[in-house]
């Protein structure tokens, strides 16, 4: 797809496989941008993490959020954080050095980051762009060995919490995520929507029918409409809020 002005190339691929419901990648080039929107969300019978890479460059610096994102809350469930994530910790101390910790983001992203997130702003250099890609390979590999490894949940209510979990999941994303400004900008409205709806958070009509209000019901409006700010609770987390064992550590989180 091109854009509106014709100078920017989108590039839009997907799969599917067995215990993978959607793997999916948009790819924009223009003269001044460079995004990579990568995710890959296992069938709903599985409580395996979702892949998530977002890549953004502009001329001269990188946005990057690059994580195992949790489908249930690695906070409170140590269960669940430590089946997944403990394993993986010294991959978070790795990059964590070397991609360090890009300062306050949109409070409420972080329910949806694990211990492991890799979220982190620089200026755009090779050697970057080296360890990126060194940490994406990584990643995307320790994510492939989970999927390999896992086993198909049986009983219906647990079964039944991860697909809500993951359609929670989609729900914020498709409402709230920080490329649809763009998105809109390029391609317009009417298809900025279709491809958030369709493509990229495909699932949202699928996997359950409560809506984004039901989920988040801080963001309704006196009329009932979503309030069109990103963040009600505002930015936070200036420094990494997981230390190296992966126990969260920043202050109480903001619902
Ligand atoms: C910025 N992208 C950001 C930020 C985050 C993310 C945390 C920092 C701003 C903020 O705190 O909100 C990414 N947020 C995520 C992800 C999740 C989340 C991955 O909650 C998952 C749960 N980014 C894209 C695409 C584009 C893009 C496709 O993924 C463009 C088409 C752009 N991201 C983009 C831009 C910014 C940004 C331009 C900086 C401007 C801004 O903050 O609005």
């Amino acid at each position: 797809m091109l854009s509106l002005d014709q100078k920017a190339k989108l590039e839009m691929l997907s799969f599917h496989a067995p215990k993978i419901r959607l793997l999916r990648s948009l790819n924009i080039e223009s003269e001044t941008v460079q995004v990579l929107d990568f995710a890959a969300f296992p069938e709903p019978e599985f409580d395996i993490p979702i892949f998530c890479a977002n890549i953004f460059t502009a001329a001269n610096s990188s946005i990057v959020v690059l994580d195992l994102n949790p489908l249930h809350d690695v906070i409170t469930q140590r269960y669940y954080r430590e089946k997944y994530y403990k394993s993986l910790l010294h991959l978070g101390t790795k990059y964590a050095e070397l991609l360090p910790w890009g300062g306050k983001l949109t409070s409420e992203s972080l329910k949806f980051f694990s211990p492991i997130v890799i979220w982190s702003k620089f200026s755009s250099t090779e050697s970057k762009y080296d360890i990126l890609s060194s940490a994406f390979m990584d990643y995307y590999k320790a994510w492939l060995e989970l999927m390999n490894n896992t086993v198909e949940e049986t009983i219906p209510s647990q079964r039944m919490i991860n697909r809500e979990a993951q359609h929670r999941y989609l729900s914020w994303r498709a409402e709230k995520d920080p490329g649809h400004h763009l998105l809109r900008k390029l391609i317009g409205e009417t298809l900025a929507k279709d491809v958030v709806q369709n493509f990229l958070f495909n699932g949202i009509d699928e996997l359950g029918s409560k809506s984004f209000l039901d989920y988040f019901p801080e963001y309704r409006c006196e009329d009932g409409t979503i309030n069109t700010k990103r963040s009600m609770a505002g930015k936070s987390y200036e420094h990494r809020p997981w230390d190296e064992r992966g126990e969260f550590i920043g202050d109480t989180i903001k619902s």
